[in-house]
């Protein structure tokens, strides 16, 4: 039987256990990543470690989430991770380079090699025939001391693309069309593989905004074949000897195989609040728009924005629409400069943003109250923007250059009629490099001191399991909550050095008076339980939507169905992922009624049935603790930091 392209990837990387889908297998990382909202806590983990440099082959600490630097804090935290990458050997990339996935893809992703990173668009790197993959801070943290990290064996589902994408229709349109397919749920522990011979016509940026939406879908991880197209690629970025050709055996058995037609793709956008919500354009056509953001580590490369600005040259943005445009990286920035690009996007009367997540992320250009907003990013969930009554609408760069034009959503193959053609804009044989803004790190390392301003502080610690979790649910949510709900970025967002002050922002747009609530159950001395319905903790990997948590007391959760990267940060903090034998028993539990799960610390070591009992309600449900082995000591430990401390002492 032949192979899978993830399997010819991941095989050769397998430290512990084997290739057999389901079941957990160890890999080592050849590359790191981090950010720096997820990345000062990593650091100050990895830190924690006391490791001299990094064990990696490669490891690089990006500033782009953070770079409104209101008040000291965020200018602050990059001193932090400047300092930290000169001492242990890592490239630092500065505030201004742009946005990690984007600038990772561009000038350090290679095929074949292992990538993992504290961000949960990692598998952008998938483009270029890596396997990235995102991760809690302290995985990577782990990684970049040199351990391995740990997943379960990959259900491989393979897409085949066939055809060729008309005009105005883009690859933003192929993934949301791949969403209308899997959903944003259910597919924990598979792994999109894409191929035939459709994907051939597809550029390596084209491909990136498809591996990167993967992560909307819950994937472990996106990848494409290593082609031609790759080389051309890598050759333009000036790294044409990094290209080694990859692709699956003919023979290759998967999951599952979905065929998808490129030619019969229209137009999409998902609509609030959800990127899993999918319409045609063409059924949404005529909704006012009053702000169209294009940038977001998903659309916006060179190809991106010159199709953009074909569309704009020679026109004025609708009066009543605000045009952001966040180059995705300096690169992107610098090639559209020389080609007159950005002039074209100037005139139409662009407001150029800072290559960085900026609005993505809601730190900036939050809309009006009730706004439409057209965003070609990931996420349009509740909130996210920082306008809570906000419209989200998640296009491609062609139906947020038609909104532009018209005002209106719109479907770009009107603008046609409208006299504008489609500019089919190729790619360079060779972009214009400049790597000026990479720091490498320091020639004398032990020189280097370490900056620590007054918004770092102490990860904080938890405790070992107790015998019995005695608590109260201090919160009962639905499906799909995403970390975005749990723990928000935008403007909080400086506060993630700070555990103490974030946590005060714990569920604020589902239930403000969470934080205090929790803090009070916590001072009586019961535990916090959150009870949740399916797909719990979708979205952003960052680890804060477990800390914060922990910090003010919950001890577990219990779901109908919990995502990989935020069970797996549940397990490292010490909180308990459960999920629901029956899920029906979701029912019958309210916020406010007292839970007890007696000897759950003895069921954990020594395996068993694990009962709640209800106290209010005077009833009794059964609750599952799914872990491996490693997954169990950490538990009992208190976390994975505990656990590895209880090691090497
Ligand atoms: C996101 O897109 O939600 C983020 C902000 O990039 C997060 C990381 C974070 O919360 O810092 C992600 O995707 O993991
Ligand atoms: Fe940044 Fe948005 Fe990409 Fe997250 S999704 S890395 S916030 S651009």
């Amino acid at each position: 039987m032949g192979k899978s392209l993830v399997q010819k990837i991941l095989e050769p990387h397998i430290v512990e256990g084997k290739w057999d889908p389901g079941h957990e297998i160890a890999i080592t990382i050849d590359q790191t990543l981090t950010q720096d909202a997820t990345g000062t806590m990593a650091y100050l983990q990895f830190e924690a470690m006391d490791v001299p440099k990094v064990r990696t082959e490669l490891s690089v600490s990006y500033v782009d989430h953070n770079t409104v630097q209101i008040g000291f804090e965020n200018a602050d935290d990059h001193r932090y991770l400047q300092t930290v990458a000169a001492r242990y050997g890592i490239i630092y990339s500065r505030a201004g380079n742009g946005i990690c996935h984007q600038v990772h893809l561009e000038r350090f992703g290679r095929p074949g090699k292992t990538l993992l990173g504290s961000d949960s668009h990692t598998p952008t790197a998938g483009g270029v025939g890596m396997i990235g993959i995102g991760a809690g801070g302290l995985d990577v943290a782990v990684a970049m001391a040199g351990g391995p990290f740990y997943l379960a064996c990959p259900r491989v589902i393979r897409i085949n693309l066939h055809g060729q994408l008309q005009p105005w229709v883009a690859a933003k349109d192929v993934v949301l069309k791949v969403l209308e397919i899997f959903t944003t749920k259910g597919n924990v522990g598979c792994v999109f593989e894409y191929g035939g011979e459709g994907a051939k016509t597809l550029t390596v940026p084209m491909r990136a905004t498809i591996t990167n939406m993967g992560a909307e879908c819950g994937v472990t991880t996106s990848v494409f074949p290593s082609d031609d197209v790759t080389l051309a690629f890598l050759k333009a970025q000036g790294r044409g000897e990094q290209w080694v050709p990859l692709s699956a055996d003919e023979d290759a058995a998967y999951e599952r195989v979905v065929d998808i037609d490129l030619g019969a793709i229209v137009p999409l956008a998902a609509y609030p609040h959800s990127p899993g919500n999918i319409k045609t354009v063409q059924e949404l056509a005529g909704l006012e728009v009053n702000q169209v953001c294009l940038g977001s580590c998903t659309n916006s490369s060179y190809q991106d924005l010159m199709t953009v600005a074909y569309v704009l040259k020679g026109k004025a943005a609708h009066p009543g629409v605000s045009l952001v445009i966040a180059p995705g990286s300096r690169q992107v920035l610098q090639n559209i400069t020389l080609n007159g690009g950005l002039g074209d996007l100037i005139a139409a009367g662009a407001r150029i943003a800072e290559s960085a997540c900026g609005f993505c992320i809601g730190n900036s250009q939050s809309p009006q109250t009730d706004a439409v907003s057209i965003r070609t990013s990931n996420r349009n969930f509740l909130g996210r923007s920082g306008t809570k009554s906000a419209q989200v609408y998640l296009t491609s760069p062609e139906t947020a250059a038609a909104a532009v034009v018209t005002g209106k959503l719109t479907d770009p193959r009107d603008l046609e009629q409208m006299g504008i053609h489609y500019p089919d804009i190729q790619m360079p044989d060779r972009f214009f490099l400049d790597d000026s803004m990479f720091i490498y790190p320091a020639e004398q390392p032990q020189d280097v001191e370490i900056y620590r301003g007054p918004n770092i502080g102490e990860p904080p610690s938890s405790e070992p399991l107790p015998e019995t979790i005695d608590g109260v649910v201090t919160i009962k949510v639905g499906d799909k909550v995403t970390t975005d709900h749990i723990i928000p970025a935008g403007d909080k967002m400086k506060y993630r050095s700070n555990v103490p002050k974030y946590s005060e922002f714990l569920f604020e747009v589902v239930d403000p008076t969470f934080h205090d609530r929790a803090k009070a159950i916590q001072a009586a001395g019961q535990h916090n339980i959150i009870v949740a319905g399916a797909s719990y903790g979708q979205g952003s990997s960052r680890e804060h939507a477990a800390l914060c948590p922990m910090y003010v007391g919950v001890k577990a959760v219990i779901a109908k169905s919990l995502e990989r990267i935020h069970n797996a940060n549940l397990i490292n903090f010490g909180i308990v992922p459960l999920t629901f034998a029956n899920e029906a028993d979701y029912e019958g539990i309210e916020q406010g009624d007292e839970l007890e799960i007696p000897n759950i610390r003895r069921v954990i070591e020594q395996g068993g049935k694990l009962v709640v009992k209800n106290r209010t309600k005077g009833t009794e449900f059964e609750v599952v603790c799914n872990l491996s082995e490693r997954e169990r000591e950490s538990i009992l430990a208190g976390g994975t930091l505990a656990y590895m401390k209880a090691q090497s002492a």
